[in-house]
């Protein structure tokens, strides 16, 4: 959509998000178009000199995914975040041949408000687990990302060692869409990583309301990233968070913080011990850590460990997966039954006046639903 006096200038343009060392798998190249009064059949100096990208096919995604390609990777992604048509059926078919090579990995939600160091953490764990011998995936559930432009992509600096890491993989948030759309495209994108190789994903999202929700319902074990002294104890921190989470970190445990955070993982100890538990058989309880100095990083990893060990032999990580994907299933038929309702052009063409007639009192709502559900049927 570039105006043409400025095509030139965006080739092998890196995005904003691309670890610092990227090469041309991170490039988009732009084309420029022939110039001249021709057919453009002989003339070769306007073509760019850009290596062309190999279109690829089903095997060459798989393959490429299967060996933790990391350039077919992220272009598998693409696929599966695209929101065309002609791409969805190829992204289904990649998945499904990556399928039974997924599911293995332990999955970690993060979340909490802004600036609660969620970025700083999941760059202090995910090193961590590096330098142990694990291949860490790092994705963003952000349905705020559209507006703000993301707040993963201001991470970059946060895992600026992380993206560096060749056994990491950071991807940002998908941008655009629905929450609905957004959670079709993380858990895909988290079967591919999976697929990969990658054996700990982790996902950071920001603490705004359903998003919390979409998380758990992805992951194993889920964590409330929280800080010491932002206004009030529990900074308006609603009920409903805390008993999603099967652990409370209270982060930037250090410096002249170190005891106020000490004080605080007491508080949330407390609340904690009165709330329904978040997982059958585990008590969720409170912790400190420092993502800047390391100190309790380690700790915590430990604590998922034996979350993962204790809810295997119990039959609740099993019952825990198996609900996961059938919720899955469940919300991809509501997306698309919702989009196709309102796609359909007869109810397009005549809600305004339906919903005028409703609104005006002319008729009740559950007539103007009847109404337009008649006419999608
Ligand atoms: N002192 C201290 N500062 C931290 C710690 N973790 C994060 N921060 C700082 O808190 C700010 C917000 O961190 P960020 O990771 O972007 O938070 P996010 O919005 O939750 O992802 C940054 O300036 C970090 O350097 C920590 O453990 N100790
Ligand atoms: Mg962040």
């Amino acid at each position: 959509m570039s105006s043409a006096n400025n095509i030139s200038s965006n080739n092998n343009k890196l995005p904003e998000w691309a670890p610092e060392n990227a090469g041309s798998e991170f490039a988009s190249h732009v084309m420029s178009g022939v110039n001249e009064s021709h057919d453009g059949m002989e003339f070769k100096a306007s073509v760019s000199t850009a290596p062309k990208r190999r279109k690829l096919e089903l095997e060459d995604y798989i393959n490429g995914i299967l060996n933790c390609d990391r350039t077919i990777l992220s272009r598998a992604i693409t696929l599966v975040e695209s929101n065309a048509a002609a791409h969805f059926d190829l992204a289904q078919q990649v998945i499904a041949g990556v399928l039974n090579k997924t599911g293995k990995a332990v999955r970690v939600g993060i979340t909490g408000v802004p600036g609660a160091g969620k970025s700083t953490f999941i760059e202090a764990l995910g090193s961590y687990l590096c330098e142990h011998g694990h291949k860490v995936a790092v994705l963003a559930v952000d349905p705020s990302s559209s507006v703000t432009k993301g707040s993963i992509l201001g991470d970059k600096t946060r895992m600026e060692k992380l993206a560096r890491n060749p056994n990491a993989f950071i991807r940002p948030s998908p941008s655009g869409g629905t929450l609905g759309g957004l959670t079709r495209k993380s858990r895909e994108t988290m079967l591919l990583c999976e697929a990969a190789g990658y054996d700990v994903i982790l996902i950071e999202t920001v603490g705004v309301g359903q998003s919390e929700v979409t998380v758990r319902d992805m992951v194993d074990f889920f964590m409330l990233l929280v800080i010491t002294g932002a206004g009030d104890e529990l900074q308006g921190m609603k009920k409903g968070v805390m008993e999603l989470a099967d652990a409370i970190v209270v982060n930037k445990a250090d410096g002249n913080n170190l005891m106020k955070a000490k004080t605080t993982k007491v508080d949330y100890d407390r609340i904690l011990h009165y709330l329904r538990p978040a997982t059958e058989g585990w008590a969720s309880h409170a912790y400190t850590c420092s993502s800047l100095t390391g100190d309790g990083i380690a700790e915590i990893w430990d604590v998922i460990l034996e979350f993962i060990n204790n809810v295997k032999s119990s039959g609740v990580y099993d019952e825990r997966r198996r609900r996961q994907i059938l919720s899955w299933v469940h919300s991809m038929i509501e997306d698309h039954l919702m989009r196709s309702f309102y796609e359909n052009p007869n109810v397009k063409s005549r809600m305004p006046e339906i919903e005028e007639r409703a609104a005006r009192g002319e008729i009740a709502a559950t007539q103007a639903a009847a109404q337009l559900i008649n006419l999608y049927k």
